[in-house]
């Protein structure tokens, strides 16, 4: 019998799941999962699944439902009991039911579903930033609009989803990374 713990981080493109991600496993012992560090592993390492993703993501679309299941359910396998932080994952309506009958399969749940609230045109002055410092290909001005209209689309209907399930906590996410830390710590049981 398999139990343990599900965190769900949720929020547009540049609003801090990496970062706090890094934290709350951190400090919950929790594995890390993150669907975009998968797949940016994937393109570096130029696999089939990297070579059909790259330029997927580099018009700031989402890759398809399919793959990101098959590539988390791969990861999901090997956890016993399942104690996961879900970064970017799930991204559209059928990635979360199919994340739901997969938990299930492991006698598992979602536990909390955070989403990080933060208005766009300072989630396009971070993504910016980071554009200067990291030089990620999907961080020029372009595609950033193009993952907020993504993620408003096809994204933003899970709060609903996960605010029906009574696990989801809005959390202001404008404000320095310790002090969003503290916020999303506060929230979770
Ligand atoms: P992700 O890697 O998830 O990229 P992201 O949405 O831009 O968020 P990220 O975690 O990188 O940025 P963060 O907000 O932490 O996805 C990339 C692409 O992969 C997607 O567009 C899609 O194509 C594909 N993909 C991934 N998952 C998928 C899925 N499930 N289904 C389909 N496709 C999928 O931080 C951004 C910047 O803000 C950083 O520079 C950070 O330092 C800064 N920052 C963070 N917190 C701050 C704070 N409090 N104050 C100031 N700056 C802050």
């Amino acid at each position: 019998m398999r139990t343990g713990e599900v965190l769900i981080l949720m929020g547009p493109p540049g609003a801090g799941k990496g970062t706090q991600a890094e934290r709350l496993a951190a400090s919950r012992c929790l594995t890390k999962l993150s669907t975009g560090d998968m797949l940016r592993d994937h393109v570096q390492r130029e696999t089939e699944l990297g070579l059909k993703a790259r330029a997927i993501m580099d018009r700031g679309d989402l890759v398809s439902d399919d793959l990101i299941v098959a590539m988390v359910r791969s990861e999901l396998e090997t956890q016993e009991p399942v104690r996961v932080l879900l970064d970017g994952f799930p991204r559209t309506t059928p990635q979360a039911e199919a994340l739901d009958t997969l938990l299930a399969e492991f006698n598992s749940e979602v536990s909390a579903a955070i989403a990080l609230d933060v208005v766009e045109d300072v989630l396009v002055q971070r993504l910016l930033g980071r554009a200067e410092q990291e030089g990620r290909s999907d961080d020029n001005e372009e595609t950033i609009r193009k993952r907020m209209h993504v993620y408003n689309e096809k994204t933003a209907p899970l709060l609903r989803y996960y605010q029906v399930r009574c696990c989801l906590s809005v959390i202001d996410g404008v404000g320095s990374m310790d002090e969003v830390f503290d916020r999303i710590s506060e929230v979770l049981p």
